[in-house]
């Protein structure tokens, strides 16, 4: 039998023969998620797939892996990017990359893998507080924790929305500090037709099965020169120079073929899948604009965005239930919105009792976590689903 229709043959419909190799679960048709990834047609993907095989080559910076490196850069706008397995081997590469040790600043309001990569780098994370408007980290706030251990700021681009890059520049260089930019909602931003990649000494991308551009897993370092770009990829490469050189204690972090093949077929449906979550988010924006109590980000007119995610912000007393009763709601109608980021990172155990993860220090992340909800977005969410989801939110309201 070919490979490929042995495969079609796993995730047909009808074929149920083998349970355990499916994912398909029936009950999942009626649920809404926060979100769902964006695939090309199965079919398109078969051929490299058929390839891969015939070539037996799966790994280590294969043809594929090459290619994406290219069109990517190219896509993005971008000078040199270095492909990962994930976008937390590509956080922690960047670290060692830039041989970051001592204290690192950074946002409490994050997902957890941005203050794990430092953990695991043994540098301990400072957090400061974030702006009220974009939740991104807030740059009046970090020249008061930079210490004499401080070697780098770690902000995030959080729900994709650019940090305030030229003030962290400003003082990044006053204080000869590093800036590595967790990038992983950013994909594709650009502030005044410039990619946002392009600021800091580097920007990590995710392209997990959540994200705007997904490759299954996946992830990317973005860098301005040719020897940074060497040094990035000797270190996701167990530190191999050549056959019978190691330059460096580095790690395996290479994305493989797979991944990298539904990379640049994911190229072609990109600029779709980021106009159908714009048409989302801008029905959305128009239809919750009237209800009382609930807050969202504007958008920023220098700013091309990608609708990665939809977050709103409930004010209680406004609106008259609270922002987990919603949340309830909304999952008793089969609407699984998510609550990103509750808690904050400064709360979880390994974090919670650092000095500047007190909630006295925190006061503008301990607020937005409480009130945050990310709503259903993604390029294959139907219009009635939107309705059901705006309707919802209008008639919860007290
Ligand atoms: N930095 C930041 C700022 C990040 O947001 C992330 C990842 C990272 C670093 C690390 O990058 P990676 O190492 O992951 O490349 C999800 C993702 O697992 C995580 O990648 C993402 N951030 C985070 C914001 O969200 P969960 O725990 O919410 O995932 P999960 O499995 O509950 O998925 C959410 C929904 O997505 C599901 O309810 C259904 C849908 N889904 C998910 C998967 C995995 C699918 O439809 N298909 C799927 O395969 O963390």
């Amino acid at each position: 039998m070919l490979a490929s229709t042995k495969i079609l043959k796993v995730l047909g419909e009808e074929d149920l023969k083998f349970p355990a190799l499916t994912n398909v679960n029936r009950s999942d048709d009626e649920k809404v998620f926060v979100t769902r990834p964006s695939l090309p047609p199965l079919e398109e993907f078969i051929p490299y797939l058929e390839d891969i095989w015939k070539s037996k080559v799966l790994t280590n910076n294969g043809f594929y892996h090459q290619q994406l490196e290219i069109e990517l850069a190219e896509y993005l706008g971008v000078p040199y990017i270095s492909l990962f397995s994930n976008g937390t081997l590509a956080l922690l590469n960047a670290l060692q990359t830039l041989r970051i040790t001592g204290e690192v600043i950074t946002t409490p309001f994050s997902f957890v893998a941005t203050t794990h990569a430092l953990h695991w780098n043994g540098i301990k994370p400072v957090f400061v507080d974030i702006d009220p408007v974009y939740c991104n980290l807030d740059p009046a706030k970090i020249e008061a924790a930079i210490s004499p251990q401080t070697t780098a700021i770690l902000p995030v681009h959080v729900y994709g929305n650019p940090c305030d890059v030229y003030e962290i520049e400003k003082i990044a260089d006053n204080y000869g500090l590093k800036v590595i930019y967790d990038a992983s909602h950013a994909f594709n931003v650009k502030i005044n037709g410039e990619s946002v990649l392009n600021f800091g000494d580097l920007s990590v991308l995710s392209f997990h099965a959540t994200k705007v551009f997904t490759t299954f897993e996946g992830g990317a370092i973005i860098c301005h020169d040719e020897k940074t770009k060497k040094r990035i990829d000797f270190l996701k490469n167990f530190g191999f120079a050549d056959e019978v050189t190691v330059v460096g204690p580095g790690i395996n972090a290479k994305m493989n073929e797979f991944q990298a093949a539904l990379g640049l077929l994911q190229l072609k449906y990109i600029d779709e899948y980021i106009s159908k979550r714009k048409e989302i988010a801008q029905t959305y924006r128009k239809e919750l604009s009237s209800i009382g109590g609930i807050r969202m980000l504007r958008e920023i007119e220098s700013v091309k965005h990608n609708y990665a995610y939809f977050p709103i912000f409930i004010d209680e007393e406004k609106y008259g239930t609270s922002r987990d009763d919603l949340y309830n709601k909304f999952k008793e109608n089969n609407i699984y919105a998510r609550r990103y980021f509750y808690p904050l990172i400064s709360q979880f155990p390994t974090y919670r009792g650092l000095e500047s993860a007190s909630p006295e220090n925190l006061p503008i992340a301990e607020k937005i976590t409480k009130e945050v909800l990310c709503l259903p977005i993604y390029p294959s969410l139907d219009f009635e689903d939107v309705s059901g989801i705006v309707n919802l939110t209008k008639n919860f309201a007290l």
